[in-house]
């Protein structure tokens, strides 16, 4: 395109396991970048990373970093995005936030692109990416939301390590070759929670992600619960969740069940879902082809399969959905909200 809008770019949390995803998908897309500014804490600030062939210095993060920013993409933990994207608005930044920091403030649209893109005109300066869980869940239920409506979803999840950064997938690397080597297993990360009990996530899963509430849903639980309601506009929708942490690096699995309002037709599930944007189709029962974490790794898509009906409830349905927690969990879904802010800026 000529005379093409560049927008200058902040990526605050760059040296991060999400920020290198950005980072990467930035650059494949050859997003309209001015000037790159990568930041970080002072524990990094010096460090080089290359950006399409150029040498970038990591600089620490402070509210002045934002001087003259368009866009910020922040993936550093909720405590760095309440501290900071205040001050990134204020000198005129429009924030993209992968924390949980602002997700159920009223007026921090939360998005979904296939799911509720025209809300995000509706942004006072933060834009809210969701948690990784909601996210591949609702871009696969949205299609069935809007042709038949749900009342209810009751899902399980089996979530990848790389969600509790990279320090717990060292630690499920460091744990399978104590256990292979038949040596004593010495937890040390997970779960991620406030108490000192950890549990052996090698050959294991373990219920708990995040920690307690008062309920006895964990936090990652009850993010599953209200996200999924703001982010498909619905208080009545009933959310039950579990959230299971399980010994896989890359890509989340989830177990969906789902009560529709109305009758339908699995043949037309098959085909709502087939022509739905950013969704793969993979059930094929017959050749044993079912979504897979080790096959959705490193793609940007949802990918859904083992569609059946509920043996009991007569408007239910049962599937099972993946997709890379890093990417279209985290990073592709932040890229995307910031190419739509890129494209309206163009007009
Ligand atoms: P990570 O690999 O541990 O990286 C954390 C990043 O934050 C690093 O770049 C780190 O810089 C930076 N950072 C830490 N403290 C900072 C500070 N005070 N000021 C500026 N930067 C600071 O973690 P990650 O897996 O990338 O996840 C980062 C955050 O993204 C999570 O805390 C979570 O809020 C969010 N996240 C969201 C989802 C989702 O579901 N949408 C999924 C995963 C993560 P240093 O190198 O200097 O330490
Ligand atoms: O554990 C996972 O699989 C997803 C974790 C997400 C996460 C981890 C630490 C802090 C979040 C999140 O995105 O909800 C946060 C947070 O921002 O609170």
């Amino acid at each position: 395109m000529t005379n093409q809008k560049r927008f200058n770019v902040a990526v605050v949390g760059a040296t991060g396991a999400v920020g290198e995803q950005i980072l990467k998908l930035l650059a494949e897309r050859n997003f309209p970048i001015q000037e790159l500014k990568l930041l970080s804490s002072a524990r990094s600030a010096g460090t080089k990373i290359t950006f399409k062939g150029v040498e970038h210095t990591v600089e620490e993060a402070h509210p002045d970093s934002f001087n003259g920013i368009d866009i910020a993409l922040f993936s550093a933990g909720g405590d760095v995005t309440k501290a900071l994207a205040p001050a990134a608005v204020e000198r005129g930044a429009v924030c993209i936030d992968n924390t949980n920091a602002y997700r159920m403030d009223p007026n921090t649209p939360l998005i979904v692109p296939e799911v509720n893109e025209d809300k995000i005109k509706e942004h006072k300066g933060i834009i809210a990416n969701p948690n990784c869980s909601t996210i591949q869940m609702v871009a696969a239920l949205k299609p069935l939301y809007d042709r038949y409506g749900i009342d209810r979803i009751i899902v399980s999840t089996y979530q990848a390590v790389s969600g509790a950064g990279s320090r717990a997938i060292d630690e499920l690397l460091r744990q399978s070759k104590e256990v292979l080597e038949g040596n004593v297993v010495e937890p040390d990360i997970l779960p991620v929670s406030s108490l000192p009990v950890k549990h052996q996530i090698a050959f294991n899963a373990v219920p708990q992600i995040d920690k307690f509430q008062d309920n006895g849903f964990t936090l990652e639980e009850m993010k599953m619960i209200r996200e999924t309601k703001k982010i498909m506009d619905d208080d009545n929708l009933q959310v039950t969740a579990t959230c299971v942490r399980i010994p896989v690096v890359y890509g989340h699995s989830e177990s969906v069940y789902v009560e529709l309002k109305d009758d339908f037709d699995l043949s037309e599930v098959r085909q709502l879902l087939q022509d739905a944007p950013g969704i793969t189709l993979q059930d094929d029962i017959a050749s044993q082809s079912y979504p897979l974490a080790t096959e959705a790794a490193g793609k940007p898509d949802v990918f859904v399969g083992r569609l059946r009906r509920d043996l009991y409830h007569p408007r239910a349905l049962n599937m099972w959905v993946v997709s890379d927690n890093l990417l279209k969990g985290a990073a592709w879904n932040a890229v995307q909200i910031a190419e739509y802010i890129a494209s309206e800026r163009q007009e």
